[in-house]
């Protein structure tokens, strides 16, 4: 202490050990940046050419035909490498351009690499081609704001996550006014082309804007981006063109290392359930990696639960000659009763512990909640085009929100026709928490999405768990199981015979490892009746402390932490797969865009084999959109790719539920999959998803 202070804070501050850990750049870092991902074969050639297949096909939707006719006819591009071209082709390649990047939507990791790949291959071929980055996504292109990137800021972001070189947002392109700026931006930056990396719906705008911008002559190339891993592209046929978006391995990686570190805090002071939403607005596939790469004792598939069918109740309607739609899909109910046998069958082999994952889409799969959902945003895109008025900011309380249905509901009692939200649908969301019921009335996005990642669903489920759970513990049907073992050491040791008591106590006291407090003991006070009752305490006489203490033992308590695992694995730095996947989307990108190609999103296909089958392609966007209805109206749209639950991945996870829920005597069967890195030799090639999927895909 005497030896600091007679050192002085600014000699402190200029000590090089000092200066050293606290830079902002450190090692890792350091050798992060320097990483060179590998290219795929095509792009160790000088020039790429497109060579077009008719080997995939698409059912066209004939709205898309109708809207995008310019590019509806695009076919899926294979990209070749060359080592020489005819000069035509050589000069029209390797013409300087000026292309324009966007990020759009929420952070993917790897997205730096698709730009260090674009510049990289740009540069290469023309040091002259100029590349810009819009500033806070779209709204970069509507308001004209651009960076012009440069050999630093590339270098700096090299094998970084997150979009912070040129932020991102979620502005969608959908009125005139909005496409007329965007073409005079394009047109003032004399762009040649245009890239757009986004999800489902920011690929939907690119179509759009390919469309739209053909005649001035401006390309327009998409990037499947997001950590939901709901863009994956098939053909007709059920070819997989695009395995997986990017970002995803990633996230689902470190959710997966997070809750890796739950699962052994869980099993080591076995005291609390964890309870792990984790990102994904509809689908579950972040969940379902999860579920793979750690062993969590529960996840829940939200398409699995829309697929639920109770067999008991489709019975008795066969026998009773009819149909009985609420035997078809999960009820918030039903499925909390799901969850709290497991918990019960965990705590009986003394396990009162434990990990559950739930995606963060998941009510989206539960039917009543499913109604609310499609029922409010009906009614606020109704009432937004009836008033003019935007819903939201006309009703700002909760209170005034409610009041709006509760009047709707009394006049679907006046006017029969009216069936859009009546007194039952007033009566159900009354029933519901406020919390919820707020969640629920939410403002949409731009895109019309339900801002799932805003809304604690995960306290919805277990409001109604905690309740059922109470229910159990008073009808003496949710109880610790007390190691036989220990039971018999705790009375010998205080002098009682446990052979006396054991029969008393417990309802399998014969040759099971983990013994259960008969149900009708749910007290000390019922303990003690049962004790008198076998003349083995005397009335008025105190518990043996032994007994009474293995009793106290046996009376569970659900205690929980709830996680939310999003924006953190969304901004965690890619994974050696997600580094190389991307780096060679931007090398795909610069192959399209300088072999002409408009209406197409960069992939590569084969991404489940080895690196060295990669292969880059282009895919038609248009062919892959669809309507769809949004903020209540039919739109054109790319379809989101949902779990399939007959994928091999899922059956994989189905067959191993019993096992993971580990509700047996013994050890639970935990996976490590330990710290995200990008070297070395024992870091994972891609997602198991992928892994899984492949050994079923035609062509694996
Ligand atoms: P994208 O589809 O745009 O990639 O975003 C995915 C996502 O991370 C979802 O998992 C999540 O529900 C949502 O974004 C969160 O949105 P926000 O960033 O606006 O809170």
């Amino acid at each position: 202490m005497s030896r600091n202070q007679a050192i002085s804070l600014q000699d402190i501050l200029n000590h090089p050990q000092v200066k050293k850990v606290t830079e902002d750049v450190n090692a890792e870092l350091v050798e992060r940046m320097k990483y060179k991902p590998p290219r795929c074969e095509v792009f160790a050639h000088p020039h790429t050419v497109l060579e077009e297949t008719d080997q995939y096909r698409f059912e066209l939707d004939p709205e898309a035909e109708k809207q995008l006719p310019n590019i509806i006819g695009n076919r899926v591009q294979l990209v070749r490498g060359r080592d020489a071209v005819d000069d035509a082709v050589a000069r029209q390649y390797g013409r300087p351009r000026n292309i324009g990047i966007v990020f759009s939507g929420g952070p993917a990791p790897g997205g730096h690499n698709v730009i260090a790949g674009l510049y990289d291959a740009a540069k290469k071929v023309n040091p002259a081609t100029r590349i810009f980055g819009f500033l806070v996504g779209p709204d970069g292109i509507v308001e004209n704001e651009t960076v012009e990137l440069n050999d630093e800021m590339v270098d700096r972001y090299r094998n970084l996550g997150g979009f912070t070189m040129i932020k991102t947002g979620r502005t969608k392109i959908d009125t005139r006014e909005k496409m007329s700026l965007s073409r005079e931006t394009c047109r003032s930056l004399q762009l040649d082309a245009l890239v757009v990396v986004g999800g489902d719906d920011s690929n939907t705008n690119a179509a759009f804007l390919a469309q739209e911008l053909i005649a001035d002559g401006i390309q327009i190339i998409g990037v499947p981006k997001t950590i939901d891993g709901d863009i994956q592209v098939r053909d007709a046929a059920g070819h997989v063109l695009c395995a997986m978006s990017f970002g995803f391995h990633t996230a689902a990686r470190a959710f997966a290392g997070a809750i890796s570190n739950l699962c052994t805090d869980s099993s080591s002071d076995i005291k609390y359930w964890h309870i792990c939403k984790v990102m994904g607005r509809v689908a579950s596939h972040l969940a379902l990696e999860v579920a793979l790469q750690t062993h969590a004792n529960m996840t829940l598939i939200g398409e699995d639960l829309a697929d639920y069918v109770d067999e008991e109740r489709q019975k008795q309607a066969e026998i009773d000659g009819g149909i009985d739609y609420h035997a078809f899909g999960m009820t918030l109910r039903h499925l909390s009763r799901i969850i709290c046998e497991a918990i019960v069958r965990r705590a009986a082999v003394g396990k009162n512990y434990g990990v559950i994952v739930i995606p963060e889409g998941v009510l989206e799969f539960i039917n009543e909640i499913q109604v609310f959902i499609l029922k409010l945003n009906t009614i606020i895109a109704d009432f937004n085009q009836t008033h003019d008025r935007d819903f939201h900011s006309f009703f700002p309380r909760l209170e005034d929100k409610l009041e709006y249905l509760r009047r709707l509901a009394q006049r679907s009692r006046e006017d029969s026709a009216f069936k859009l939200w009546n007194a039952r649908d007033d009566d159900l969301f009354n029933d519901i928490p406020a919390f919820f019921q707020e969640g629920l009335l939410m403002e949409r996005d731009s895109h019309g999405n339900f801002p799932f990642s805003q809304v604690e669903t995960e306290k919805v489920l277990l409001g109604l768990v905690q309740d059922y759970l109470n229910i159990l513990k008073e009808e003496g049907k949710f109880k610790v199981g007390i190691r036989k073992d220990y039971y018999r050491k705790t009375l010998e040791r205080a002098g009682l015979d446990p052979d006396r008591y054991g029969p008393v106590l417990f309802g399998n006291y014969s040759d099971n490892e983990f013994l259960l407090v008969k149900p009708g003991i749910i007290s000390v006070k019922t303990l003690a009746q049962a004790l008198q009752k076998e003349k083995l305490m005397a009335d008025g006489d105190r518990l043996p402390a032994a007994v009474e203490n293995i009793f106290k033992k046996s009376m569970p308590s659900f205690k929980t932490q709830n996680h939310f695992y999003g924006y953190d694995g969304r901004g965690n730095d890619p994974t050696r797969f997600d580094c190389i996947y991307t780096y060679n989307l931007g090398l795909t990108v610069f192959s399209l865009i300088a072999n002409g190609a408009t209406g197409q999103m960069a992939a590569i296909k084969n991404l489940d084999m080895d690196f060295g089958r990669w292969e880059p392609i282009g895919i038609p966007i248009a062919p892959l959109m669809h309507l769809e209805e949004r903020k209540s109206k039919l739109a054109l749209v790319i379809e989101k790719s949902i779990v399939d639950v007959q994928s091999i991945a899922f059956q994989v996870l189905k067959a191993h539920r019993e096992k993971w829920l580990a509700a047996v005597p013994g050890d639970d069967h935990f996976r490590r999959p330990g710290p995200i890195r990008f070297t070395g030799n024992s870091e994972e090639e891609r997602p198991i998803t992928l892994e899984l999927n492949a050994i079923g895909n035609s062509e694996g």
